[in-house]
């Protein structure tokens, strides 16, 4: 869901997020976060706290440890760009599969806001440029995940 087509009343009173960020290429996920923090600000959400780790290998362990908290959704974001060795498979693969490893394991959104791209401009159109913000859109799906736990009685 782009900015320009949400419907407002999206509402996340009452719900808290953990937002876990890595600094890797950090010019990249900072843009990330501003975005998720708009979409939740614009939601209302409860409450919000931000957190960094090195790079996006170590999202997953530290949405496992987030998981335990009392939040009811985790947005991981971070930027895997393609270099010239298979460095770039790894990082982005484990994110991927660690991250929705610790949703199914510890029964509790984490929603993947990790770029994974072959250059620095395709990470820039869509951290904030002409392809929107992956941040922004990974907030928007914790919100409406934190939503379905909470209607699902999690
Ligand atoms: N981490 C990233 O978040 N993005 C990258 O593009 C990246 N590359 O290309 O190397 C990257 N590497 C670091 C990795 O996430 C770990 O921090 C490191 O391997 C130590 O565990």
């Amino acid at each position: 869901m782009s900015r320009e087509t949400l419907n407002w009343s999206v509402d996340a009173k009452g719900l808290k997020f953990a937002i876990v960020v890595a600094r890797f290429n950090s010019a990249i996920t900072e843009k990330l976060l501003e975005g998720a923090r708009e979409a939740l600000a614009k939601a209302s959400a409860g409450g919000v706290e931000v957190f960094h780790v090195p790079g996006a290998f170590e999202l997953p362990l530290a949405a496992k440890m987030l998981a335990h908290g009392d939040y009811n959704a985790i947005i991981a974001l971070g930027a895997v760009i393609r270099g010239e060795t298979p460095h770039f498979d790894f990082v982005a693969a484990e994110a991927a599969r660690g991250l929705q490893q610790v949703a199914l394991e510890c029964n509790i959104p984490v929603a993947f806001g990790v770029l994974t791209t072959d250059t620095l401009e395709q990470a820039e159109a869509r951290a904030g440029g002409e392809h929107g913000n992956k941040g922004f859109d990974s907030a928007m799906t914790a919100i409406e995940m934190a939503q379905f736990g909470k209607a699902s009685g999690k």
